[in-house]
């Protein structure tokens, strides 16, 4: 396999990623950093898009880059920045938003939810033109592939309108970047509501399984999810959406497929089959969680990766820019 630009991003927008996070999108930035030429991004402007209290921002974009690198994210193989030390995500978000249609930026479900939330009026502009900035956040890399889980397919197919339709109006200027999704494990949902998604910011408490939580809060959480009707484990997301989703956890994380964990509970219950899945995600977890601690310790370390990461991430960012200016007919 050829060398591909891959670019991703996420918010930081709570005091751990969850699991849903971390097998919807994050297991595959880990795997996708070898071979590849990779940028991961924390995107601390997007997050300026819901409730802003600036010391817990700080310490979550401090939080978020110490859970990437303790999960494998490795700075040295790939570069690891946040989007606020790159003006270029700016620049090119402006741009993004005069080539966008009102129209097509009203139809994204993720403003429709987010905005239905806290009433319409209330919604502020920066959430409306969110897909535009992260449509600049992947452009600006001439990405090939951009890791994410289901929930975004909508703004990366946005991101491919907007390029085409640049490039087609303006001359061959940025990539026509793909997303690269994955089957299983992209959509991870909340333990105690299973036919909601597993949320930073709307999941119940009791729902979301953090990475920064204690083994003892997680194991809790495990044995008072949701169950279904009846007592065999099997998937079927339909009528046993609560067991389909620990089963979908169990083999994401175990490696072992869903019909051998079928056979594995087969005339178990319920009981037994939460306690195996407690165990999994604990000692899954716990070195990860183990490792950012330590790396929060020394934050001035932590800011130097990060400033080391946006000063590759502005070389190639500013290429971009430069020529989407010039073809736009800007005087450089
Ligand atoms: P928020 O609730 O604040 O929107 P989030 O929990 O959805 O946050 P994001 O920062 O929006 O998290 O997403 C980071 C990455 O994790 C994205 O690629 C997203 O698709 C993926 N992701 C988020 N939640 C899930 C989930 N429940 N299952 C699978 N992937 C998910
Ligand atoms: N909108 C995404 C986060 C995000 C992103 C990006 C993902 C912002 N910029 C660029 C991939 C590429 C989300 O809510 N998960």
């Amino acid at each position: 396999m050829s060398t591909k630009r891959i670019l991703s991003g996420i918010q930081p927008t709570s005091d751990s990623f969850h699991l849903g996070n971390y097998l919807g999108a994050l297991k595959q930035w880990v795997e996708l950093q070898d071979g590849n030429d990779a940028f991961y991004c924390i995107v601390d402007l997007h997050a300026l898009t819901g409730d802003i209290d600036p010391t817990l921002l700080r310490k979550r974009i401090l939080t978020s880059a110490a859970q990437l690198i303790a999960l494998g994210i490795s700075p040295e193989k790939s570069t690891l920045f946040v989007q606020s030390h790159v003006a270029e995500h700016n620049q090119l978000g402006w741009i993004m938003e005069c080539i966008a249609g009102f129209g097509e930026a009203n139809r994204m479900t993720q403003f429709k939810d987010k905005s239905a939330k806290g009433g319409a009026d209330s919604a502020r502009v920066g959430l409306f033109t969110y897909p535009m900035l992260q449509a600049a956040d992947i452009l600006l890399y001439q990405a090939h592939y951009v890791p994410v889980g289901e929930d975004q397919r909508q703004h990366i197919e946005l991101t491919r309108d907007l390029a085409t339709r640049f490039n087609s109006r303006f001359g061959e200027t940025f990539r026509i970047p793909e997303g690269h999704i994955l089957k299983s494990g992209a959509k991870i949902y909340d333990l105690q509501e299973p036919t909601n998604k597993m949320s930073k910011s709307s999941g119940s408490a009791a729902g979301v399984l953090e990475i920064m939580d204690t083994p003892e809060a997680n194991i809790k959480k495990i044995k008072s999810a949701t169950t279904d009707a009846g007592r065999e484990v099997t998937f079927d997301e339909k009528e046993k959406p609560g067991i389909s989703n620990l089963l979908t956890i169990h083999s994401a994380l175990s490696g072992e497929s869903i019909s051998n964990l079928e056979n594995q509970f087969a005339g178990k219950g319920y009981g037994d089959f939460k306690s195996a899945v407690a165990e999994v995600v604990v000692e899954y977890l716990r070195p990860i969680r183990e490792r950012a601690l330590e790396l929060l310790q020394d934050e001035a370390h932590l800011v130097k990766v990060l400033h080391g990461g946006a000063d590759k991430a502005r070389s190639v960012a500013s290429a971009t820019v430069a020529d989407t200016y010039k073809n736009l007919g800007l005087v450089l």
